[in-house]
């Protein structure tokens, strides 16, 4: 197999043994390197995880550390994207001149197919799967994967040829992009996340624009201007750029239900009343894909089609109990304060908000004026939990729950009729449960074990 970047009897060592990690091992050795693993994990759950079929497989590996002692000597590392750039033993390799490659740099000069990629803080699960649907509609053949859970690495190895790849790339994955180039790129928001491993605003922004800096001049940027930040990047732009928003300015203007594309000089309506995606960022996302796939050859009436019969993603503002004249929202997707921001300002009446659980460096003084604006009451879960309620001290009234169970019970307690008990955490899910799809589903559940009951 051609391994690209990654040559026969290379010295390579995988660091991050997660999903991306198991993925780069195949491939590193199916390219005929020689491969060695090292993960941070704890020891023993890793040698019972991965110990055996490892050295089934003869492959020398680490846990607990990254230690110089067992990387000395490498020719290069494959970083999976939950590894923070800011530790000693990647300074160490940076200077003792080991390249450091993320997925996209493998794959930048193997791939196959035009791909068209998605970053953003939020909606980017939303929009990659819209332009994925729309393109099958199309009669593509799609792949669709990264940072949406299935590794691109995993594409270049089933040997597979789809006409188009669609990737969701998170700021992780765009650091050590390589050559990697998009056909489209689309860039949807930047606003404050995973500062337990950027270094700040800045870093997270630059690598987020990593999604455009190696296009062509005729490869398209797609990018909202709605988003003070991400409308400041536009100038570091240099391929096709099609903006979209509210803006008088933009290409594609968004309006209450829909947007107006104008497409080579042809004034395109694509209207999304009474579909699943017509409110506020339902119809914002839509306008990203619409752009996407417009400048990926589509036809207007096949995207608008497309757009229309979208069902909407679990986890994302999903109603998913109505009891006692209160609506339970699982919007465990949430995970920084921007989402949870923007979950407010489209939850009508007041709101019992559940929020908490690993913290990632966010400041949550940021959530102070929504919460100000739409909560009732918050009910604190997770490590979090003393954070938060130092940070928005005196802004709502709150409480603490020791598990999601206790959370929806007291907020049930709180809600008067007509509100809505939200769970929108602002924070990763890795503390209490599996994911945020397992923190999801343990909400649902709770708010099913609801007694019938009577009218708050
Ligand atoms: N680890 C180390 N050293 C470190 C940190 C972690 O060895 O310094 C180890 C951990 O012990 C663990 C492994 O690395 O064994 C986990 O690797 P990983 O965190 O890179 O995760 P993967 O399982 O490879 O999953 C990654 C993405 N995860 C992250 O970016 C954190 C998945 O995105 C993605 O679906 C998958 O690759 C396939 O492409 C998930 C995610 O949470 C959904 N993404 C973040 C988000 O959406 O907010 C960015």
């Amino acid at each position: 197999m051609d391994g690209g970047l990654i040559k026969v009897g290379m010295r390579v060592a995988v660091l991050g043994f997660g999903l991306s990690g198991q993925a780069a091992l195949t491939f590193a050795q199916k390219a005929g390197a020689w491969v060695c693993v090292s993960d941070s994990g704890d020891v023993a759950r890793f040698a019972e995880k991965h110990g055996t079929s490892l050295d089934a497989m003869g492959v020398a590996w680490e846990a607990g550390r990254h230690s110089r002692d067992f990387l000395a000597g490498i020719d290069a590392a494959i970083v999976s994207p939950g590894v923070s750039l800011h530790q000693d033993i990647i300074e160490w390799l940076v200077a003792s001149g080991v390249p450091l490659y993320g997925e996209l740099a493998l794959v930048a000069p193997l791939l196959n197919a035009p791909v068209i990629a998605v970053t953003g803080t939020n909606g980017k699960t939303t929009v990659t799967t819209l332009i994925g649907e729309i393109l099958k509609a199309a009669g593509n053949s799609v792949f669709v994967g990264g940072n949406i859970g299935t590794p691109l690495l995993r594409y270049v190895l089933s040997g597979d040829r789809v006409d188009v790849l669609v990737l969701e790339l998170s700021s992780f994955q765009l650091q050590l992009a390589g050559t990697f180039a998009p056909k489209v790129g689309v860039l949807l928001n930047i606003t404050p996340d995973h500062f337990d491993l950027h270094a700040g605003m800045d870093e997270y922004a630059a690598a987020k624009m990593r999604l455009f800096v190696n296009q062509q001049k005729d490869d398209a940027a797609v990018i909202c201007m709605d988003d003070d930040m991400a409308a400041r990047q536009t100038a570091r732009v240099t391929s096709r750029l099609i903006a979209y928003g509210h803006g008088e300015n933009c290409q594609a203007r968004i309006g209450e239900h829909g947007a107006r594309l104008n497409w080579q000089g042809v004034g395109e309506d694509y209207n999304l009343a009474g579909s699943p995606l017509d409110f506020p960022i339902g119809v914002s996302n839509a306008t990203a894909a619409m752009c996407a796939t417009r400048a990926f050859g589509v036809e207007a009436a096949t995207i608008l089609a497309a757009l229309r019969a979208f069902a909407p993603l679990p986890h994302r503002l999903q109603l998913v109990r109505e009891v006692a004249g209160v609506r339970y929202i699982d919007d465990s997707k949430g995970t920084n304060t921007g989402a949870v921001i923007a979950a407010l300002e489209q939850t009508p009446g007041r709101v019992v908000l559940i929020a908490g659980g690993r913290h990632k460096g966010e400041d949550y003084r940021l959530l102070a004026e929504a919460v100000a604006n739409h909560c009732r009451h918050l009910v604190l879960i997770g490590e979090a939990a003393p954070l938060i309620a130092e940070a928005l001290a005196g802004v709502a009234p709150m409480v603490t729950a020791s598990d999601m169970a206790a959370a929806v019970q007291m907020a049930a307690r709180l809600a008067e009729t007509g509100d809505t008990v939200l769970l929108s955490p602002a924070c990763s899910s890795f503390d209490m449960f599996r994911d945020y799809a397992h923190r999801g589903q343990v909400f649902a559940a709770a708010a099913g074990a609801l007694p019938e009951g009577e009218e708050p």
